[in-house]
């Protein structure tokens, strides 16, 4: 007779995924909590640097674009709230810590975006370092969780190559365009290698995470598959390359890169980012705006649910 402990384990290693009725250990469900839901709050969030862009967008094709794009965002916290919720919390609890400030969402969410370029180099780095996680995250040991990445990829796939194109479109237009674009590029290059988490040696939970198989690849690993594929993209798209020390290593079959500035890393994730403090205020202000559309939903419901017993006891 196996322990609960060691037919969780062998689950595991057999590569079949656990379930939200399954026996899991106390910490691995708290480690998925935290990690799910901080996901999600990443998606959310992240609606408001591009949000920024959509009445200004240059024409109509790249507004509904936009739309679309921001809208998928949104479903995606969604999905993945609800893969949260499967592991015994509510929702109101997680959204109540990511705006006390408890609960962490991603750094890049904190950068401003300044020009229409910077929505085309969201989506080529910054969705386009969200797909090397989560292609590995469709692995993930939770069923829930492996469902909810396979779905998003399809949908980050899409998000990631409106970005390039419109990188494209200003990379190869007018001298001034393809400035903004160098620029864009410029600044949001450091912080998506910054979404991949820090140093393995100095990632606190990655240990417990790859044991169990929660997380399939190292931080380091993903952010150095991001670093390589990024370099013949830019060499496309006739930019200069942000990272001055990137040199191929044959030996290693990948390129060296530049250090990080993981002090403005730190300062970020703790809260001091340039828009951390408008970001979720502007979260707070939408929760509340949109109080009257949970109570008129939980209302229907109730008045559904007494309806159907009604029905039931007549019948
Ligand atoms: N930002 O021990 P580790 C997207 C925190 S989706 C903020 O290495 P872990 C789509 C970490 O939480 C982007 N905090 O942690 C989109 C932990 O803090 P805690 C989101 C960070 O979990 C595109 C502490 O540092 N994707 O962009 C960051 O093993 C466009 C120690 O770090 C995901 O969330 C960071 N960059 O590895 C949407 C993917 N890095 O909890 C809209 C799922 C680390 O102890 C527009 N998550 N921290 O207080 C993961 O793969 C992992 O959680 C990592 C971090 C890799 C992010």
């Amino acid at each position: 007779m196996m322990t609960p402990e060691q037919n969780f384990m062998r689950k595991i290693e057999a590569e079949e995924k656990i379930e939200p009725k399954d026996w899991m250990p106390e910490a691995y469900r708290q480690n998925l909590i935290r990690q799910i839901s901080q996901h999600a709050h990443s998606e959310v969030i992240g609606m408001q640097p591009e949000g920024n862009w959509i009445t200004r967008a240059p024409s109509l094709r790249r507004k509904a674009v936009l739309l679309s794009k921001v809208q998928d965002e949104g479903g995606h916290g969604l999905y993945l709230y609800s893969a949260t919720e499967t592991l015994g919390v509510k929702r109101a609890d997680l959204i109540a810590a990511m705006q006390s400030g408890e609960a962490k969402y991603a750094s890049i969410f904190n950068y401003p975006t300044q020009t229409w370029a910077d929505i085309g180099a969201i989506g080529w780095l910054v969705d386009g370092a969200a797909i090397v996680n989560q292609i590995s995250l469709q692995r993930t040991s939770y069923g829930p969780y492996s469902r909810a990445m396979i779905r998003i990829c399809k949908e980050e796939s899409f998000h990631q190559r409106q970005g390039y194109e419109l990188m494209i479109a200003l990379a190869h237009g007018s001298p001034a365009q393809k400035a903004m674009a160098q620029d864009a590029l410029n600044r949001f290059y450091w912080p998506a290698l910054m979404m991949f988490g820090p140093h393995d040696a100095e990632s606190a939970h990655s240990a417990k995470s790859m044991t169990w198989k929660i997380k399939r690849e190292t931080n380091d690993d993903l952010r150095q598959k991001f670093i390589d594929q990024t370099v013949p993209q830019i060499e496309f798209l006739g930019l200069v390359h942000p990272d001055q020390d990137l040199k191929w290593n044959a030996e290693r079959g990948h390129y060296d890169s530049g250090e990080i500035d993981w002090k403005e890393f730190y300062n970020v994730i703790n809260g001091n980012g340039h828009c951390n403090r408008q970001r979720v205020e502007h979260h707070i202000r939408a929760h509340e705006e949109g109080a009257w559309v949970r109570d008129a939903m939980t209302a229907y419901n109730a008045k559904q649910r007494a309806k159907t017993t009604e029905q039931r006891q007549a019948a």
